[in-house]
């Protein structure tokens, strides 16, 4: 399986990022520190998916962040993505496991703490717990957590968890005191006026509580 590291996770968004583009955005944020990467567009299929996908696996490329695609198997496939990530709603853990193989990342969202500890640990790679907080970027969002009960979950979940949820630069150390290893962001850093320095600015907090 390959290294990972779930500090500064964007999860990209094609209509937040419509103004430069999902690969414009992932290029600047990867400048920025952040050190994955997720291709997440609900409305594409696996062809747009796949289109995307190797524009972003360019971009990325040698930059250290990895890429992970949401849910679409055979596009992560097809794009030779570092991972997959997949919600309780999508194919059974176990199936993607069997698919993509033992080299590539299986990430799967986890929204309560039940959830969290039925993950195989032999299986699934980390979790996406959350949402911490309400945000307008999920319409279907479950219930928020908030930090404490991101910290049940994380202290449930068997693997490495990453937070998400209406998270900012300012909830870094929240989301670390918490156990979690990272925070994934949407709104953060898609469609802001400097993606790159948005990114930087929450790598820069990442540095003060995990040196
Ligand atoms: N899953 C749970 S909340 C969420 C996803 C994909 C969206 C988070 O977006 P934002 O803009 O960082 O709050
Ligand atoms: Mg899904």
């Amino acid at each position: 399986m390959k290294r990972f590291d779930l500090s500064l996770y964007l999860v990209l968004d094609p209509d937040l990022c419509a103004g430069i583009g999902m690969v414009e955005t992932a290029r600047l944020a990867a400048a920025g520190g952040a050190t994955m990467v997720q291709l997440r567009d609900k409305h594409a299929g696996t062809a747009r998916m796949i289109e995307t996908g190797q524009a972003l696996k360019q971009v990325l490329d040698g930059t250290g962040a990895l890429l992970i695609v949401n849910d679409d198997v055979e596009a992560a496939i097809a794009i030779g993505a570092d991972g997959l990530h997949i919600g309780q709603d999508d194919m059974d853990a176990r199936d993607a496991r069997q698919m993509i193989g033992p080299g590539m990342i299986l990430g799967l969202s986890v929204e309560t703490a039940q959830l969290a500890g039925a993950v195989d640990p032999d299986i699934v790679d980390y979790t996406g717990v959350g949402p911490v907080f309400a945000t307008p970027t999920k319409a279907d969002h479950k219930q928020p957590i908030g930090f404490d009960g991101l910290a049940r979950l994380v202290q449930s979940s068997p693997v490495p968890s990453v937070a998400i949820g209406g998270l900012k630069a300012e909830h870094v150390a929240g989301v670390f005191a918490a156990g979690a290893e990272g925070l994934a962001v949407v709104s953060a850093i898609c469609g802001v006026p400097d993606p790159e320095a948005a990114t930087r600015r929450i790598e820069a907090e990442i540095r003060k509580v995990r040196p």
